[in-house]
C-alpha cells in the first residue's frame, strides 16, 4: 500500500501562500509543448526586448505580450496599450491554448469566468530578476492574475500589502502556476536573480507567462 503514503503528494498540487493567492504545482505540464509552440509564434511577430523602466534602466527580463492589451514600460511610465511600440501594430492574439489554461487554472483557484485579454511574456536568462512591485497597471482589481512558469526554476519573493512587509520564497519550477488575486491581488512580489542552469526544453531560460484582464 506504499501508493497510498504518497496519495496527496501527486500532482497537480495546490499550496496556499495566503487568502487569494494558490500555487497549482504541475498545473501546466500537461500543456508545455503546446504553451512553447504558441509562445514562438508570439515571440516572431512581437520578439522579446528589454523595456526601459520610467526611472531609465533596461530591464533585466525581456518581455513581449499577445492579446487586446500589452504591457509597456518607458521613460513616461508602465501602461497597457493595444499596439506593440516596436511594431506600431496590434499585439499578437492570445493564442487559444494560452486562454484556455489561464481559464482553467483560475477557475480551479475559485475564480470562475476569468476571460484575460492580455498576456504579458518574461523571459530570464541567469542573473536576470524582477524586483519587488505590485501589478497595478490593470484597471480591474477585481480579476486575478494567472502566471505560468516554464523552463529553469526561479525564486518567488512573495510579500505582502506594503513593500517594507516580509517576503516569503517560493520555489517555482516548470509547469507551476500560480493564481493571484482577491484580496493578494495588490501583494508586493519579485523574482530573486535566475540561477545557472540548462532546462531541458527550454535551456538557458526561464519563461513567465503571466495573464491579465488589462481593460
Ligand atoms: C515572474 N511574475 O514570475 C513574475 N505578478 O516572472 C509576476 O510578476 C507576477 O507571477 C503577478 C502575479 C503573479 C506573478
Ligand atoms: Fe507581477
Amino acid at each position: 500500500m506504499t501508493e497510498d503514503l504518497f496519495e496527496d503528494q501527486r500532482l497537480p498540487w495546490q499550496e496556499a501562500l495566503c487568502p487569494g493567492a494558490l500555487v497549482l504545482r504541475g498545473y501546466a505540464l500537461p500543456h508545455d509543448a503546446a504553451l512553447l509552440a504558441a509562445l514562438d509564434t508570439v515571440a516572431a511577430a512581437a520578439p522579446f526586448r528589454h523595456m526601459v523602466t520610467p526611472g531609465g534602466y533596461h530591464m533585466s527580463v525581456a518581455t513581449t505580450s499577445c492579446g487586446s492589451y500589452g504591457w509597456v514600460s518607458d521613460h513616461t511610465g508602465y501602461r497597457y496599450d493595444r499596439l506593440d511600440p516596436a511594431t506600431g501594430t496590434p499585439w499578437p492574439p492570445l493564442p487559444p491554448v494560452f486562454i484556455q489554461l489561464a481559464q482553467d487554472a483560475a477557475a480551479s483557484a475559485g475564480f470562475e469566468g476569468f476571460v484575460p485579454d492580455a498576456g504579458l511574456i518574461n523571459r530570464y536568462v541567469p542573473g536576470a530578476r524582477l524586483s519587488l512591485h505590485q501589478d497595478r497597471d490593470e484597471h480591474d482589481f477585481g480579476a486575478p492574475i494567472v502566471s505560468v512558469s516554464l523552463g529553469l526554476p526561479a525564486v518567488f519573493l512573495f510579500g505582502g500589502p506594503r513593500r517594507t512587509d516580509k517576503t516569503v520564497r517560493v520555489p517555482l519550477v516548470h509547469g507551476d502556476v500560480v493564481v493571484w488575486g482577491g484580496p493578494a491581488r495588490l501583494y508586493y512580489h519579485g523574482v530573486l536573480p535566475l540561477k545557472d542552469g540548462c532546462h531541458p526544453l527550454l535551456g538557458e531560460q526561464r519563461i513567465n507567462l503571466t495573464f491579465r484582464k488589462a481593460g
